[in-house]
Formats: C-alpha cells, structure tokens, sequence
C-alpha cells in the first residue's frame, strides 16, 4: 500500500550544525529551502503531511526518518538512535504519530538496543535492516522480532552494511523489485538479502535514495539512472539535495511515510 501520510520537523537556524562526515560546509537556509522543496513534493504526490516545527536544540531534528519506523498507520516503532546526541529527538516526534500503537524499541530489545530508521529498507517483498555504525545487533534483533510478531509474511534480512552511514543512503527500491545500490555500498555478504531484485549500481551515492510513493518516486535532483527508471512507471519529482548531503542527508530521512 503507497502511504497517504507523512510527517516532516523543519530545520531550525542550526541545521548545519549536525552529525556529518562530509567536509564541505552546509547552509543552514539552503537546508532549509532544499526541505522545503521535499514536502511541496510529498503534497505534490497527494500526501497528508504533518509539519512539526524547529528543535532549537537539536540540529539533526529535521531527519525524522531516523527515530521511527512507520509499519502501516496503525503500529510505529520508536527507536533508540545509535548517535547519543541524537536520542532526544525521539520523544515530540512520537507524540506528533497518530498512530495507536507505539512500541519502544529498547522496551523490546533493552536499553543498550540501537537502530536509526535509515537503517530499514520496506521493500515490495521483504525488510532489510542494516548493521552499521548506528544499529547494533540488538537493535536489529528486536526490530526483527516486533516484525516477526506482527508482520509474520514479512521476510526479514540483517546485513552488514560499509561505505556509507545507513543502509537506505546506499539501497533503496525504485520500483517493485529494482533496488538502486551505490556503488560505496559494498555488496551484502548475505547472497540471499537481494535475491530475486533487480540491482542497479550508481556511481554517484547520493543518488540511490529515492522515495516511491504508488504513482509518484521522489529522486534527488541529477540522479538520472533513478529518474529513468521510475519514469517507466511513474511520475518523478526531483528534490534539490545538495546542502542536505553535505549533512549526510538523503531523501528518504526528511519525512516518515505510512
Ligand atoms: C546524522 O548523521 O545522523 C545526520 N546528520 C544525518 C542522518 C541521515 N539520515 C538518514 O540517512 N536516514
């Protein structure tokens, strides 16, 4: 099911002032006009989307994706970010969720349990969750069995992931069954994570995250192999997405979906 929601934090005067490993200085009002043009294109692609304001205190609020996972409109996980600077970000975005049932990751996995949303990758067919420098292994594991319990057709992969912060920076689905990989994404040593997609490598990495919403794929502005190939299926808008890189930023961490 495409999802009919989103929900998006605007980036506050600070926005420049996150985590990054990028060296090239971001700024903080091209943040703000690039996020903006990410939410004019989920209302463009007919989304309900809640806009919650600046965390003064939080520079790295705007990039929600990372303290929830949204699985439908009816259960969301609230996660424990692997950055500790990161984790009071968690609690206005839960109470911002309509959804009725929340559960806490680390009331499932306890409190050493980590996981940043931009390391689970909803696919057509299956889940994948990325180990990485955010996402432990308890982490994962507790996500996994949340989504055992709930969602038993669910497959569910943990791989490794190197090259990149999160597993969705460098593999997203563009269509159903097409993954996008960067190529500074190695491989999953894990052979039956992706078998049955279709995998196609981009050289750019900031060009394999991009959000399909049904009949409607949000890329990043230039990410051509991306903007053909959901342009087989359907409409594409493009999202400027420089500044936002330069925060280690993709597309798909500026909104939750469901
Ligand atoms: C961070 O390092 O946590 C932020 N500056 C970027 C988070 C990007 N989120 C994502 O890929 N899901």
């Amino acid at each position: 099911q495409p999802p009919t929601h989103a929900l998006v934090r605007h980036p506050g005067p600070n926005a420049a002032e996150g985590l990054t490993d990028v060296h090239e200085p971001a700024d903080p009002e091209a943040i703000a006009a690039e996020h903006a043009a990410s939410v004019t294109a989920l209302r463009d692609a007919g989304l309900e989307v809640i806009e919650l304001p600046a965390d003064p205190d939080r520079p790295d609020g705007y990039f929600v994706e990372d303290v929830a996972v949204c699985l439908g409109p009816e259960l969301v996980v609230l996660t424990n970010p692997g950055a500790p600077e990161r984790r009071g970000e968690v609690d206005a975005v839960a109470e911002a969720l309509p959804h009725p049932t929340k559960l806490r990751l680390t009331d499932v996995g306890g409190p050493d349990a980590t996981l940043d949303g931009g390391d689970v990758l909803i696919a057509a067919d299956r889940v994948l969750v990325g180990l990485s420098r955010r996402t432990n292994i308890a982490g994962a594991r507790a996500l996994a069995g949340i989504l055992a319990r709930h969602h038993p057709a669910w497959p569910v992969s943990i791989i490794r992931i190197q090259g990149v912060l999160h597993l969705k920076t460098g593999l997203t689905e563009v269509t159903p069954g097409t993954v996008l990989r960067a190529a500074a994404m190695r491989p999953p040593a894990d052979v039956f994570a992706l078998a049955g997609l279709d995998e196609v490598l981009v050289d750019d990495v900031n060009h394999a995250n991009v959000v399909p919403l049904g009949e409607v794929t949000l890329v990043p502005e230039g990410a051509r192999a991306a903007a053909r190939i959901a342009g087989r299926r359907t409409r594409v808008i493009e999202v400027p997405l420089t500044h936002i890189g330069r925060m280690d930023g993709g597309l798909t961490c500026l909104s939750l979906r469901w």
